[in-house]
């Protein structure tokens, strides 16, 4: 996409802007921050282009929990990974700090008006009808179910190694991830079969694999300066652009966007007359149809925004898990020592349940697998998928801080006041790996460090044992437990059956920010990648 024909019209636009905000300003100036690499830029071309983390981590080093950064064309932005300022975005300050419009219109793109994209009463609402889906109960339920889609994979590899020479193999195990994850998001959330492991096929997967390392990977220049300038034009417009502008790499979700609707308004009619016929489930998308046909208005969802949940889910479910399964396992190939503790532990519990005469784990197992816990904390904590999210201040608003910081000035400043519509980049990345909330070792991957350690801590950020990894607050992730225990489930049926260790690839792979962070070897134009060797575990 070339920014050209409009970036004189939006620089006019912006200049005016600026002179206006100059007279009326609050000043961040004070604030201390890197330089800006450019103009055009400023700072966000690197924080969003390069590895994951490695902006956030110098900045971190260098200025501590606050950084004022520059946009693109001067626009000041604050970067923040202090605990107590998160806290107080996300949580205290609630609508407050509401999502910007120019991230709005992306995610309108892969979700349409669903949670993700509303704001203020409308995401109430919608919150308020999707929330008892999520709950502790009906996560645990899904338990089984995820183990069964777990299970495929193994079925599946153990054929394929059954003919390997030496019966083993280097697999691409983000592929059958992100498939096996699909499958599991689709009967847990829709009660329905995408067959992705099975027979790899569907227009459905077709459009939801890659999805989002073929439209977010290394974006041009152009693409860049025209998100972070797309906030000086009116959401309407910038959704008809992203909706109908041919030529902008947008081609893969327009596909997506057409085959998922027809997808999706076939699922909601056959959902509605189950439930005409007194067959409704208990699937996410059978609860929110029974919603919509209850007389009270506050839980009523018009057809659309049943749609755009549906997507929500398929996006905001998805990649998450299988990226955050895709790191788990190259960490666990790069500690052996870690893994085997790992497989024994879960071996030993196979034995007890064997001995009651049980075939299938429930979550209550997983009490007798504390290193199967630790190991997932510590892969959500060192490698978050989602690793910032952003937000706008609504108002001036004064953002406390858990660490005082020295102006450029030279004032020693506890809190910070923030001018309204200054955009914030909160870092996931920065506050896992913050020294003081995890210590010295921040930056190693330990999961020892979760063991006979209590989770209560001073300013207790995320939504689960202080993790900023499903951000918090209103807009926190609603989906966190039944991410917690799919990862778990995956992470027991294949370290019990499988060993992974490094290749010589994968030693090469690096985090790339895609929206979510994927794997990637040599280019971002091969796809995420994770080439593990594969061989069936020993049992004792
Ligand atoms: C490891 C897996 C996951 C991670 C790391 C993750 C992370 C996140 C994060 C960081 C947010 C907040 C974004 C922001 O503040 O701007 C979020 C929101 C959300 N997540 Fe997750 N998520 C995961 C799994 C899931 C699953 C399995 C589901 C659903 C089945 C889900 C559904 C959602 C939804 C609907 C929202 C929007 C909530 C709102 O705006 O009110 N997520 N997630
Ligand atoms: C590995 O899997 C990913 C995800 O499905 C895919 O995009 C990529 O092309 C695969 N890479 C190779 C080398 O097969
Ligand atoms: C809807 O129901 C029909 C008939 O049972 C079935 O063939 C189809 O796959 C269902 N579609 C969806 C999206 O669930
Ligand atoms: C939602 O309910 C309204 C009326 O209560 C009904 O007309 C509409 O068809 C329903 N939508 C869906 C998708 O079930
Ligand atoms: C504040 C803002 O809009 N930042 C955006 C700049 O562009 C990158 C790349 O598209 C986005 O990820 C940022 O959100």
């Amino acid at each position: 996409m070339s920014p050209l024909p409009i970036a004189p019209l939006l620089a006019g636009i912006v200049v005016l802007y600026l002179v206006y905000k100059r007279i009326t300003r609050i000043s961040l100036d004070d604030i201390p921050g890197p330089k800006a690499d450019s103009f055009w830029l400023g700072n966000v071309g690197k924080l969003y282009r390069s590895v994951v983390g490695t902006v956030d981590f110098k900045w971190q080093e260098e200025f501590g929990g606050i950084a004022h950064i520059k946009g693109p064309l001067g626009q000041d932005m604050l970067w923040i990974c202090d605990p107590k300022a998160l806290q107080f975005i996300y949580h205290t300050a609630g609508y407050n700090f509401p999502k910007a419009p120019e991230r709005r219109a992306l995610s309108v793109l892969t979700t349409d008006h669903g949670l993700v994209f509303v704001d203020g009463d409308d995401h109430k609402r919608q919150r308020k009808v999707m929330l008892p889906a999520f709950g502790t109960p009906e996560s645990k339920a899904l338990f089984p179910i995820f183990s069964r889609c777990a299970a495929k994979i193994t079925t599946k590899w153990k054929d394929m190694l059954f003919d390997a020479p030496g019966q083993t193999s280097i697999f691409n195990v983000t592929n059958w991830l992100s498939f096996a994850t699909m499958d599991a998001i689709g009967e847990a959330a829709f009660d329905h079969n995408f067959g992705s492991i099975d027979n790899q096929g569907g227009e459905m997967v077709r459009v939801y694999q890659t999805l989002l390392v073929s439209t977010f990977g290394k974006l041009s220049d152009g693409k860049v300066f025209f998100m972070n300038m797309s906030r000086f034009i009116p959401l309407p417009l910038l959704e008809l652009f992203y909706a109908y502008m041919p030529g902008i790499g947008m081609d893969l979700v327009k596909q997506n966007r057409a085959t998922s609707h027809a997808f999706a308004r076939e699922m909601i009619r056959n959902k509605s007359e189950a439930l005409t016929d007194g067959k409704g489930s208990h699937d996410i998308m059978s609860i929110l149809v029974k919603a919509n046909h209850s007389e009270n208005e506050k839980t009523k969802l018009s057809e659309f925004e049943m749609i755009s949940q549906m997507r929500t889910l398929l996006l905001a479910g998805h990649e998450t898990t299988s990226t955050t399964l895709t790191w788990g396992l190259w960490e666990l190939a790069k500690h052996p020592e870690i893994q085997t503790r790992l497989r024994k532990e879960i071996h030993a519990a196979e034995a007890v349940l064997q001995s009651k005469g049980r075939t299938q784990f429930t979550v209550n197992d997983l009490d007798s697998m504390p290193y199967v816990q630790a190991c997932m904390k510590e892969i959500m904590r060192y490698h978050p998928p989602v690793f910032h999210t952003q937000r706008r201040a609504g108002k001036d608003i004064m953002v406390p801080l858990s660490t005082p910081i020295t102006t450029k000035s030279g004032k020693v400043i506890q809190e910070v006041l923030v001018p309204k519509e200054t955009r914030v980049v909160l870092s996931v990345a920065a506050y896992n790996r913050d020294k003081s909330i995890w210590g010295e070792d921040a930056h190693e991957f330990n999961p020892d460090r979760w063991l006979n350690k209590p989770d209560k801590r001073e300013t207790s950020v995320g939504v689960y044992s202080n993790l900023l990894t499903f951000s918090g607050g209103v807009r926190g992730c609603i989906g966190w437990r039944f991410a917690i225990y799919e990862v778990q489930a995956f992470m027991i049926e294949l370290i019990s059956n499988f060993e992974f260790s490094m290749t010589d690839e994968a030693k090469k792979i690096r985090r790339e920010a895609c929206l979510v962070m994927a794997p990637v070897v040599n280019d971002v134009s091969e796809g995420a990648q994770m080439p593990l060797r594969v061989s069936v575990a020993q049992r004792e």
